[in-house]
């Protein structure tokens, strides 16, 4: 080869390198792999349902594999003055669009969902927008925690100086439909200690205590942008759960006398200011569900599982989730124990390591016999 040629050689190699590896390549090409998905808009269709619900639809206790007994037939059995198992309440549920006419399939993964209403996903730079339409015969709203929003946006009502325009979204009549709008900054995402998402809680904020004994609670799950998957979920985990601790006070519903009237033997007989009567209506439940009724809770042994908790409800709403056969990392210190005040939000990551059928519970001495227990399912990879 002669100089010549080597020299035209060299700069031709030169220019390929400089093609395939321009000056900020490398750095630049990490940062854009590790976006994420370019910001978007996210609309969820949500409205208040009224439903007929069941707490324990396998009929049986599932932790004991066996019949109701005595204790448990305190709070499911329905007799001439006891309501039972089964209670009207005002749920959130996800729709296919504006009509409202269809409920959009609920995918396998979130079943255990139960009372739950359905997930709000985003990604940290994204806005959301919640069509919210009011199905139920109360005024109810859509109050979230964490997101940015206007006065316009807050679904509650005081007396905060602003415009009657800004009160439209603190009291949507049955019937009516408003669109909430909120904003995903960088401070509703994961803060400097947390993992690649955190939660939030939304709920109707009307009459707080009796919407929410209604049923009108779910999740918003916030992913940072360049931890994110195109659909917003985490990249470092292989599956999400949500589950909620909280003691349904089914005498503080709107439903009541509903309930009453609908599930009672015989309405006439009932004293609601019977302590025992008032007792058999609070519901210990994890997502709407007691006695290991709440199933779904299925993952596979090495996947990367977060359990997104939380807890809401009054004094005795103070729930300590507890996952028997595996360990969690919480607030980055390993435990297998949540510990969740009302109002409360926590985030448990998991590796199941150790295969079977296993026991979810609070650990709670009075929530135990109470029902508050679930079971969760490993199964070999
Ligand atoms: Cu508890």
């Amino acid at each position: 080869m002669t100089i010549r040629s080597t020299a035209v050689l060299t700069a031709f190699l030169a220019l390929l390198g400089a093609l395939a590896f321009p000056a900020c390549s490398e750095e630049d090409g990490d940062e854009h792999a590790q976006q994420g998905p370019p910001p978007r808009l996210r609309t969820y269709f949500i409205a208040a349902d009224e439903v007929a619900w069941d707490y324990a639809p396998l009929g049986i206790n599932g932790i004991a594999g066996a019949a109701f007994g005595a204790a448990e037939n305190v709070f499911v059995e329905s007799g001439p003055d006891r309501i039972g198992r089964q209670y009207m309440k005002a749920l959130y549920r996800e729709y296919a669009d504006a009509t409202f006419t269809t409920l959009k399939t609920l995918d396998p993964k979130w079943e255990h969902l139960g009372t739950v209403g359905p997930v709000i996903r985003a990604v940290v730079g994204d806005t959301v927008d919640v069509v919210f339409k009011n199905n139920t015969a109360y005024p109810r709203t859509i109050h979230v925690h964490g997101l940015e929003y206007d006065k316009s946006s807050e679904g509650t009502y005081y007396d905060d100086g602003t415009s009657a325009s800004e009160h439209d979204d603190d009291d949507v009549a049955p019937g009516n439909t408003h669109s909430y709008h909120y904003r995903v900054p960088e401070r509703a995402g994961p803060g400097p200690n947390d993992g690649s998402s955190v939660m939030w809680m939304y709920h109707s904020h009307v009459d707080e205590p009796v919407d929410v004994n209604a049923g009108l609670l779910g999740p918003i799950i916030v992913t940072r942008r360049d931890m994110a998957r195109p659909d917003g979920t985490p990249v470092d985990m292989d599956r999400e759960f949500v589950l909620l601790f909280e003691v349904m006070d089914e005498n503080k519903s709107n439903y009541l006398q509903d309930n009453i009237q609908a599930y009672c033997g015989n309405p006439g007989s009932v004293d609601p200011d019977d302590p025992d009567f008032q007792e058999s209506n609070l519901m210990h439940a994890i997502n709407g569900y007691v006695y290991g009724n709440l199933r779904g809770l299925n993952m596979t042994a090495g996947e990367r599982v977060r359990w997104y908790v939380m807890g809401l409800g009054t004094e005795v709403d103070l729930h300590t989730a507890h996952w028997h056969g595996q360990t969690v990392i919480v607030n980055m210190m390993r435990t297998d124990i949540v510990s969740l005040l009302p109002g409360g939000m926590a985030i448990a990551d998991m590796e199941p390591d150790n295969e079977g059928t296993w026991l979810m519970h609070c650990h709670v001495n009075d929530h135990i016999d109470a029902g508050m227990l679930a079971l969760f399912e490993v199964t070999a990879p």
